[in-house]
């Protein structure tokens, strides 16, 4: 059991829920160390379709706990973003499962960057991001340099992160950050009712449009072509390929087994 995130399966979909509230969820080790491990669950079990990634209390996530590194003199930064938050990110993005962020509060520094590594964000209207490093001295980190430019663009990412301002989650949606934003009270409902659609997906498909669209960010448009292609052959022998056409006409929802 951890003691620092909640762990649910809720049918296909997992929740994972940051739970050091009083600290607005700021990251210690072991929020981190736990994090990844609950990550890595929802991978591995194959009953898993979507995960939801939320946080309790008032603020989604604070970023590095500031308290737990301020009288470590000599700690490497660089160490602890090898260590402890670039597998986070990298779990997230290497999954073959969507992740769903659920956005309730303040997302600041690599909390906000952790929002934003997601497949998708949903945002109460009390939510707020803020790329805190600048006003500490550092830089952002957490993917932060990767998602913001291709999210928002470069001249956005550059205001965000120079400036370091709060934005609200109506600004972030309309920069690209987030998908959606919706009023507190509906946030957990609507969050549920969106993973559970993308674990009705077919697996095998979400799993390689998920990488494709990763892969496409980087590659050319000759290699994402021949790509695709090589995807599609594969799709297109799969039963959930056939189950999706003969669905389609006997108008009928579609029942998909990842096959
Ligand atoms: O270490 C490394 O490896 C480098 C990696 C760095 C990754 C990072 O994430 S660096 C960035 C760290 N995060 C920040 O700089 C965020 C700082 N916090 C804020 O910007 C704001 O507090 C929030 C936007 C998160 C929330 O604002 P608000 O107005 O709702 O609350 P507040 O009044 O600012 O904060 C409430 C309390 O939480 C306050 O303490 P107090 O006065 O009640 O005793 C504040 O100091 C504390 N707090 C907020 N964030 C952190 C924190 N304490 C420790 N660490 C924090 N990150």
């Amino acid at each position: 059991a951890y003691e620092t995130v909640e762990y649910a399966r809720e049918g296909r979909v997992a929740r994972i829920v940051l739970n050091r509230p009083e600290q607005l969820n700021a990251f210690n080790p072991q929020m981190r160390r736990e994090l990844l491990d609950a990550l890595k669950r929802a991978e591995r079990d194959p009953e898993i379709r979507a995960v939801l990634l939320g946080a309790k209390g008032r603020a989604f996530c604070a970023g590095q706990d500031l308290e737990t590194i301020r009288s470590q003199a000599g700690l490497d930064y660089g160490d602890l973003l090898r260590e402890g938050y670039n597998p986070i990110v990298q779990v997230i993005v290497r999954m073959d499962k969507p992740v769903v962020a659920m956005v309730q509060g303040a997302a600041a520094g690599a909390g906000a960057s952790l929002a934003f590594a997601c497949d998708l964000a949903i945002a109460s209207e009390k939510a707020s991001f803020v790329e805190a490093f600048i006003h500490i001295g550092l830089v952002p980190d957490t993917g932060s340099c990767w998602f913001l430019p291709r999210l928002a663009g470069l001249k956005k990412a550059m205001e965000l992160a120079l400036l370091g301002d709060r934005i609200s989650a109506a600004e972030a949606e309309r920069l690209g950050l987030i998908n959606r934003v919706v009023p507190p009270e509906r946030l957990e409902e609507e969050a549920l009712t969106l993973a559970e659609r993308l674990a009705a997906m077919p697996p095998l498909a979400v799993a390689r449009t998920k990488r494709a669209l990763y892969r496409g960010l980087s590659a050319s448009l000759e290699e994402t072509l021949a790509l695709e292609a090589r995807l599609q052959s594969e799709s297109g022998r799969t039963e959930d390929h056939r189950e999706g056409m003969q669905a389609f006409f006997e108008k009928r929802r579609p029942e998909f087994y990842g096959r």
